[in-house]
């Protein structure tokens, strides 16, 4: 039997916080896997630490739905960010670990590749919507084949996804949260201008996408869905808070734009009537808030029987070890639609030595035996964990509104 012998928990801050679970077997065999949740890392870390490294010592580490059960199971509580996120870490080091064994990239062990690469989504962002164009423009001239765009909206200071300072946007941004001022009213009238100078500017051949992040009411995703549709938009993400999955028939009643859903969701339960009903085109859980590849795919399984496509998640929040399990997972089901792809630091880069590359618009897992990701240790260690936390938003008159 391949036992675990070893797991320990890595916090390490190379420009913002990542939480590694590393496991080790008898074989000397060892696998990596992201825990990250944003604003939450020591929370997981701790959960971990405290509960479940001391389940999986002596367990053996072929057993990886087993082990997904027991973890599940056996918690008693079930679901949740943080269990979750702790079960996905397990699953991923424990899929590294089986693909090391038997010397393959893991999309092999998950039946193969059904596509060469996963098309990406880049993030455009700018204070206004001349800045948030040339910066598609850069990454049209890099090959992208999808852009995302996020524009400052006139009459709000600040707002979702506009970085202030730095190209790539970072929202855990401070020790305690920061204040935002939100006015749907105000963005309702922003948007449509955004697309129609993207098209104008852009042309056809260029997939457009948007996330709203949780901000709208059912009536009002619904009417930016219809403004929006001259413009073709590839998705419109998180229109509204998903707790009450049967809000989006209301969204679904008035537009024909496709609607994407799901990156803070943690468990199949989350999407099952979003999925069945038809309700969203593209589901964005991802490998580390969803339990893991084992769970995902079973998320997936079920989309695809409702023509539902996959949209993992992939802010710079979720590590190179979360999107090197993401690409494993992204070329090896058929459902596949599209892969968020926003760049980490170099130091990040060089803490998560990675065999994936981007190309012609796509990121490719490589050919490296498991998930094709490992961590420095020792780079690691030069970056103490920092504390920071996502912002907070508020409507105009001062009450507490969703960010
Ligand atoms: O931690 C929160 C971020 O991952 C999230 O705000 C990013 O909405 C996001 C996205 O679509 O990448
Ligand atoms: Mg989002």
């Amino acid at each position: 039997m391949l036992k675990i012998v070893s797991a320990r928990v890595i916090v390490t801050c190379p420009g913002r916080n990542f939480v590694t679970l590393k496991i080790e077997t008898s074989d000397g065999l060892t696998g990596v896997g992201d825990a990250t949740l944003n604003g939450r890392e020591l929370s997981v870390a701790s959960y971990l630490t405290d509960h479940v490294i001391p389940c999986l010592i002596g367990r053996d580490a072929h057993a990886i739905e087993e082990t997904w059960q027991y973890l599940y199971r056996g918690a008693y509580w079930r679901r949740g960010p943080v269990t979750m996120s702790a079960i996905a870490a397990v699953d991923m080091a424990l899929w590294d670990i089986k693909a090391k064994a038997a010397g393959l990239p893991l999309y092999q062990l998950l039946g193969g590749r059904c596509r060469d690469g996963a098309m990406v989504y880049a993030h455009a962002n700018g204070a206004t919507i001349e800045e948030t164009i040339e910066q598609a423009q850069s990454y049209l001239a890099l090959g992208y084949k999808a852009i995302r765009l996020q524009s400052g909206v006139p009459g709000l200071k600040s707002t979702y996804g506009v970085s202030k300072t730095r190209l790539f946007y970072e929202p855990a941004d401070a020790v305690l949260p920061t204040e935002n001022v939100w006015s749907s009213e105000k963005y309702l009238r922003s948007v449509p201008d955004l697309f129609k100078a993207a098209r104008n500017a852009l042309g056809w051949d260029i997939h457009l996408l948007h996330d709203i992040h949780h901000r709208l009411t059912p009536i009002e995703a619904g009417r930016l869905g219809k403004d929006l549709e001259p413009y073709r938009p590839f998705w419109l993400e998180d229109a509204v808070p998903a707790e009450n999955q049967a809000n989006f028939r209301l969204i679904r009643q008035h537009t024909t734009t496709p609607l994407a859903v799901g990156e803070i969701f943690n468990s199949i339960w989350d999407c099952k009537q979003l999925i069945e009903e038809q309700l969203i085109d593209y589901i964005r859980a991802t490998v580390v808030h969803a339990g893991g590849i084992t769970h995902l795919r079973r998320i997936a399984a079920l989309a695809d029987l409702y023509n539902v496509r996959t949209g993992c998640h992939g802010a710079t929040d979720l590590s190179p070890v979360c999107m090197s399990a993401a690409l494993h997972f992204d070329v090896s089901i058929p459902n596949f639609g599209i892969q968020e792809y926003m760049h980490h630091t170099k130091e990040t880069d060089a803490v998560f030595p990675h065999a994936y590359t981007y190309r012609g618009g796509a990121l490719h897992p490589g050919e490296a035996p498991g998930l094709g990701v490992e961590i420095d240790e020792k780079l690691a260690a030069q970056y103490p964990y920092k504390r920071a936390f996502l912002p907070v938003n508020r409507l105009e008159d001062g009450s507490m509104f969703n960010w």
